[in-house]
């Protein structure tokens, strides 16, 4: 673990303003997920998230790609700290699009589903309610026609963190 970052909580709006504003703002995310699908025939899927930031040429910039949990259709993914100009360029309201996959040793991993958000959201919900978004494979949703979701994801936690002044 790295123990020289120093953790704030956010306190309210003007306080991410301001971290965003210098080029040394991290933020903490925290993700899990609950009743994904069933990827794997004799056991469960091995989920992993990746985010992706959508940058204004429409072009797609991976972020950040989670462990894989294995066998498990609730994964609770790790911490993870990235820099809000790698998430979202410092704009708070830049498209973000997270892609949740079935981890597979051979071939290729089985798609789940996806959900949009912004870091802006993300960090609004902070407060009272936590924020779930609907994980949707949308071959099932314009096919089945029943469909709900291919599970849902969960933001834990979102904190920003600051790298101390260097000396
Ligand atoms: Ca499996
Ligand atoms: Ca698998």
């Amino acid at each position: 673990m790295i123990n020289w970052f120093m953790l704030f909580e956010f306190s309210g709006p003007g306080v991410i303003a301001e971290e965003i504003s210098g080029n040394n703002g991290y933020v903490e995310l925290a993700f899990c997920a609950k009743k994904l699908d069933d990827k794997d025939l004799f056991s469960k899927s091995d989920p992993f998230l990746e985010i992706y930031r959508i940058n204004d040429d429409e072009s797609e910039q991976l972020v950040y790609r989670t462990e894989v949990i294995k066998n498990n259709l609730n994964p609770v993914w790790d911490p993870f700290k990235v820099s809000l100009s790698s998430l979202c360029s410092c704009d708070e309201k830049k498209q973000l699009k997270c892609l949740i996959w079935d981890y597979d040793t051979r071939g290729k991993h089985d798609y789940i589903g996806e959900f949009y958000t912004t870091f802006e959201q993300m960090r609004k919900a902070m407060g009272e309610n936590k924020i779930h978004w609907d994980c949707v494979n949308p071959k099932y949703k314009a096919k089945k026609r029943h469909y709900k979701n291919s599970g849902t994801v969960i933001l834990k936690d979102c904190k920003a963190v600051q790298l101390p002044e260097s000396q």
